[in-house]
């Protein structure tokens, strides 16, 4: 496996670490080797009064979270596993829009990863938080509502596979910038460019007022995958919604047009999306 060591190589501590101009000033970064969860360590961190900025990254991340317990699986110096603290100041009832400005964020960074590049699927957010290579997924988010002494904070969990090869992939239907791209992706500017992105993003967001919702549906809805398609939608009680999704309200929910009615969908209350057909 040495070959694969030399290709592989780890995070760039010192660039990540080091007041970095790349990045935006309010970030401080921590690197581990290894974790079992990002999100756990900043939701300890979070707990013992961390500020709003602090970003816990690991390098190798053992027993990643997804939603509804599930798990994120990311096999070593292959993956981009971070997670952002923040305390926002929007009121608690926009913080639905937390995970999917997230998306967004990501999706953003990885449309300008691609660049010019020809002959690659399309980067886009399937609602309400996944980032998808044509129909694939490259990148799963998690924000954990934690409450702290110091008030309410969010848990902002991304992971992005970079170098992962097809065998490496845990489900079919993931995939990895290295295999889109077909060329190597250096895991620390991955992670520098997303990170901007997500900061330059809620700070936008935070900085908009009362329209701040209804400017990022609209945002959303034209980089989301998912509006314009026949989707199945599980929910919670065993029961499905099959409809198509027209588009993104101003909570952030998903309206199915189905049956002749049209029905919003809050991300807390799906255990999974699919597009049908
Ligand atoms: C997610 O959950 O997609 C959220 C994943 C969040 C992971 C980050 S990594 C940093 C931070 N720290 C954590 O502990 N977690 C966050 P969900 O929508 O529930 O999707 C989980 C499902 O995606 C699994 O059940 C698998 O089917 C699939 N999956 C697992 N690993 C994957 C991977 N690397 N790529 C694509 N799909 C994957």
């Amino acid at each position: 496996m040495t070959s694969d060591r030399a290709a592989r190589p780890p995070l760039d501590k010192t660039r990540l670490k080091q007041a970095n101009p790349e990045l935006v000033p309010d970030l401080t970064v921590e690197v581990a080797d290894e974790l079992p969860s990002t999100n756990a360590v900043a939701a300890a961190r979070a707990r013992e009064g961390a500020p709003d900025g602090l970003v816990v990254v690991a390098d190798h991340q053992r027993a990643g979270r997804g939603r509804l317990d599930r798990t994120w699986e990311s096999p070593a110096g292959t993956s981009v596993t971070f997670s952002l603290l923040l305390r926002p100041t929007a009121p608690t009832r926009s913080w639905p829009w937390i995970p999917l400005l997230t998306g967004y964020a990501v999706d953003k960074a990885l449309k300008a990863l691609w660049g010019t590049e020809a002959g690659v699927p399309a980067v886009g957010v399937k609602w309400p938080n996944d980032v998808l290579i044509g129909e694939r997924k490259v990148a799963g988010i998690l924000v954990e509502r934690i409450d702290t002494p110091d008030g309410p904070a969010a848990v902002v969990g991304v992971g992005i596979n970079v170098g992962l090869r097809e065998d490496e992939l845990p489900v079919p239907h993931a995939t990895s910038l290295e295999i889109e791209l077909a060329r190597p992706v250096d895991r620390t500017d991955v992670l520098v460019d997303v990170l901007s992105a997500i900061r330059e993003a809620f700070d936008a967001w935070e900085a908009g007022g009362e329209s701040r919702n209804a400017r990022l549906a609209e945002s959303y809805a034209a980089a989301c995958v998912t509006v314009g398609r026949t989707v199945r939608v599980d929910l919670p009680d065993g029961s499905v919604l099959v409809g198509v999704a027209t588009g993104i309200d101003a909570d952030g929910q998903l309206l199915v047009d189905a049956d002749g009615g049209v029905r919003a969908v809050a991300a807390g209350d799906v255990v999974h999306v699919r597009a049908v057909g």
